[in-house]
C-alpha cells in the first residue's frame, strides 16, 4: 500500500501480561485493511504517570498499579481519523479492555499520536494526542523510530520535545 497517510500509534498495557497483549495488538492491527504495519519500536518497561485530571481519593489506588509495558507503532492507513480510532477501539475490546477510571490499569491501550500533519479536536478525538509531549513514554519509543518527525501544534521535532522534557519517570527498553 502506498497511498495514503503516516499516522502514529502509542501502545500501553499494565494488567495481565502486558508484552503479549502489546504484541497481540500489534498483529491485529497489521490485520486491519487499510492499515499497514510500517514499523514498530522496541518494547519498553515504563514507571506509571498519574494524570493531572486524577481526583485525590483515585490518587492512592493509582499509584499503586503495576508497570507498563509501551511501545510505538508507525502505519501506514487510507482510513480516516475517526475511523481509525474506531478500529484501535475494536481491537481494545477484542484484547478484553474494560473501560474504569481514567488513567486507571488496563489490559491494553491504543492511542492515536499524530495523524500525518493533521490537527482535530473533537470530543471523540484530539490529534495529535494532547499528552504526548509531556510524556517519555511516548516519546522516547517514537524517537526511536521518527525522532525528526514534527509536532504539527508546537513546531517541535519529537527529538526536541523529548530533550525538552523535564522528566523523572523510568522508561527504559525490555
Ligand atoms: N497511560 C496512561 C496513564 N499513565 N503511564 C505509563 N507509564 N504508560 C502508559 O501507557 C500510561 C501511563 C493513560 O493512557
Ligand atoms: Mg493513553
Ligand atoms: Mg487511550
Amino acid at each position: 500500500m502506498l497511498e495514503g497517510i503516516l499516522a502514529y500509534i502509542g501502545i500501553g498495557a499494565n494488567l495481565q501480561d502486558p508484552l503479549e497483549q502489546c504484541r497481540q495488538a500489534l498483529e491485529e492491527l497489521s490485520a486491519v485493511s487499510g492499515i499497514a504495519l510500517e514499523r514498530v519500536s522496541s518494547f519498553y518497561r515504563t514507571e506509571p504517570v498519574i494524570p493531572e485530571s486524577a481526583v485525590r481519593e483515585q490518587r492512592e489506588e493509582l499509584e499503586k498499579q503495576g508497570w507498563f509495558v509501551n511501545a510505538a507503532a508507525e502505519i501506514r492507513t487510507v482510513l480516516p481519523p475517526w475511523k481509525l480510532l474506531k478500529e484501535l477501539r475494536r481491537i481494545e475490546n477484542s484484547l478484553g479492555r474494560v473501560r474504569t477510571v481514567k488513567g486507571g490499569p488496563r489490559i491494553i491501550d491504543l492511542d492515536i499520536l499524530l495523524y500525518g500533519q493533521e490537527i482535530v479536536r473533537d470530543e471523540e478525538l484530539t490529534v495529535p494526542h494532547p499528552e504526548m509531549h509531556r510524556r517519555l513514554f511516548v516519546l522516547e519509543p517514537l524517537c526511536e523510530i521518527a525522532s525528526y518527525l514534527i509536532h504539527p501544534v508546537f513546531g517541535v521535532s519529537m527529538r526536541g520535545l523529548k530533550d525538552r522534557l523535564d522528566n523523572d519517570k523510568i522508561v527504559e527498553r525490555i
